[in-house]
């Protein structure tokens, strides 16, 4: 055996501080990992023999490995583990890398074939995945994107990483395309952004999946979010409007839900329409319907039949949701047509697109164990950002005191510049007030208009600084007001990692309950381990443990910490690590 002081020492010249550890791995840069679900569509097909658009199996991936703004191949042969021969990487951006791995479903379908059951698998695999990427995109077919957008933000429960749909109008090989911008930013902005949604990806723009519908069958900008502005625009700079995204509330991990229910449909009001053609299309087994009605949700108040028809249906249990016909709009009942609806037990749809209501519809009446008022409730509830809710409030953080006092020392006037200090004071604040476990202050700057999704010049978060100070009331409500677990800051580090640092036990257990995972690289993990088993340090092993860590990883040298307890003659890490399962056998301690 090795002289122990020599050991020792040799140990504490290893032992890293995690931030420090990260910075050192092999990687030069620090690198994202995101999945490609290829379901089909425009963007990867060819031409047949019969002179018109068809999707061709493994032509993408290969022919994306051969183009350097999708494939760095110089890097992927110095670096990529064997492991990871199937993956591709794009050249660094801003310092940052995006590997990503193309998983091509069989057969490609055109979008206009898509049935229920195919949004189910897609967030089966979604799910299957979840913990090791840390962001996806879909490429799809741009006919029904909208609809699968909407769905998919429906059945992904308590989603904590970003989600892009995106394709194109031409094949991504052609001279002329779309596809190359439309699938580099997607690639860009689920691996270096941490924007917890179902999102839509097109011209340039992120808009919310289920706010979106296709609007044009001929232009780039194919996509419109009538009623939301987009969520962050890709123009020389890349803006996100974290105030508008939208987070799960609470300390529930992700899952998903995939049996829709198929018994909706949309029904569009006409002039004219007869009672027959309502009440037929309301025949069993329709369990809900989307009631397409004019203007601000209008239909005939002098039509007793056809409200008649309506009322009955909703008393049998059959769900009818109102929405507007206009592209953009609100449904209102500043009417006597519309409240005639309203009377005979339609539900208010708000400002849903029709996609958006038919699948809320779709996942609501899935939920098999609720009653069906329950199901009614959670309609009118807004459940991932598709409808606007009216703020109680209208103020915002420019009225907030220091800003403005500040604004006015710096001599600053204008309302942008107002705006961009706001933009750069508010994450301080937020970490200040997580710092000292303010949980007042952090809900005053929440109700003037600030989100917990701002992270500081170093990418820090509340989340990370309440974590790693161990305040246990403040990391729940910032997980209750759905700040996510899954954010990293610049040097790779997410709030599970500071809690291990402060060796805050019940805020680990917290944070692994609403799904968040150990990110580091086995080695980087390993070492970790080995310096904290020759430092005694056992607060450390059990808070890794209790992250969930192997506690037989090998370094570099494949030594694990069992090694370098019983080298530098550690008992009690000895016996911690035999305890909680370490593997023992005279040939892992002698080599
Ligand atoms: N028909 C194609 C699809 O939806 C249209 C497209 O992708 N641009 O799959």
């Amino acid at each position: 055996m090795a002289d122990t002081t020599e050991l020792k020492n040799h140990v504490s010249q290893k032992r890293p501080l995690l931030a420090q550890s990260l910075m050192d791995s092999s990687e030069p840069e620090p690198t994202s990992r995101v999945l490609v679900i290829y379901t089909g569509g425009t963007i990867g097909m060819k031409t047949n023999d019969n002179g018109v658009y068809e999707p061709k199996e493994d032509f993408l991936v290969n022919k994306l490995r051969t183009l350097p703004m999708f494939h760095d191949k110089e890097y992927a042969e110095s670096h990529f583990a064997e492991d990871e021969e199937d993956f591709l990487v794009m050249p660094h951006q801003k310092g940052r890398r995006v590997m990503y791995r193309i998983m091509e479903y069989k057969p490609l379908l055109d979008s206009s074939n898509m049935m229920m059951t195919d949004w189910g698998k897609i967030a089966s695999d979604l799910y299957d995945h979840y913990d090791h990427y840390d962001g996806f995109v879909v490429l799809h077919g741009t006919d029904t994107m909208a609809y699968t957008a909407s769905a998919l933000s429906f059945m992904c429960e308590n989603l904590g990483k970003t989600i892009i749909l995106t394709g194109s109008q031409i094949p991504i090989f052609e001279v002329r395309s779309d596809g190359r911008d439309n699938f580099l930013s997607s690639l860009i902005m689920a691996g270096l952004y941490n924007i917890p949604e179902v999102l839509v990806c097109f011209d340039n723009k992120i808009l919310r999946g289920n706010r979106t519908i296709k609007n044009d069958a001929g232009s780039f900008a194919a996509f419109i979010s009538p009623n939301l502005p987009p969520i962050a625009t890709l123009e020389i700079r890349i803006s996100v409007d974290w105030s508008a995204v939208f987070r799960a509330p609470g300390t529930e991990k992700f899952r998903v839900h995939t049996n829709m229910c198929q018994n909706v449909g949309l029904l569009r009001m006409f002039p004219g329409i007869t009672t027959q053609t309502v009440r037929g299309f309301l025949q069993p087994p329709m369990q809900g319907v989307v009631l397409q009605t004019y203007g601000a949700g209008n239909a005939p108040d002098n039509r007793p039949d056809l409200l008649n028809v309506l009322k009955e249906a909703s008393n049998i249990g059959v769900i009818i949701i109102n929405i507007t016909q206009c592209t953009r709009g609100c449904v209102m009942t500043s009417y006597a047509t519309g409240k005639a609806l309203e009377d005979s037990g339609v539900i208010c749809g708000g400002d849903m697109t029709p996609e958006a209501a038919l699948t809320k519809l779709s996942y609501v009446l899935s939920k098999e164990t609720w009653t069906l008022e329950k199901k009614r409730k959670f309609v009118k509830r807004n459940l991932r950002g598709e409808m606007t809710v009216v703020a109680k409030e209208n103020i915002t953080i420019l009225d907030f005191e220091l800003i403005e006092t500040v604004a006015r020392a710096l001599s600053v006037s204008s309302t942008e510049e107002v705006k961009k200090l706001r933009d750069a004071l508010y994450p301080s604040l937020m970490c200040a007030a997580a710092q000292t476990g303010d949980n007042q202050a952090l809900e005053k700057l929440r109700s003037l208009g600030g989100n917990f999704s701002s992270h500081n010049q170093d990418g820090r978060t509340a989340l990370h600084v309440a974590c790693r100070e161990g305040h246990v009331s403040t990391v729940q409500y910032l997980l209750h007001q759905g700040a996510s677990v899954h954010v990293k800051d610049c040097n790779g580090i997410t709030p599970l990692l500071d809690a291990i640092k402060g060796k805050h036990m019940s805020i680990i257990r917290l944070l692994m309950k609403t799904g968040a995972i150990l990110t580091l690289k086995p080695f980087v993990l390993a070492m970790e381990l080995c310096c904290a088993a020759a430092m005694e340090d056992i607060e450390t092993l059990q808070a890794f443990r209790s992250a969930g860590a192997d506690l037989n990883e090998m370094d570099y040298d494949k030594r694990t910490a069992l090694h370098v307890a019983v080298d530098t003659e550690c008992k009690r890490s000895v016996h911690f690590l035999l305890d909680n399962g370490a593997s023992w056998t005279l040939q892992d301690i002698f080599g």
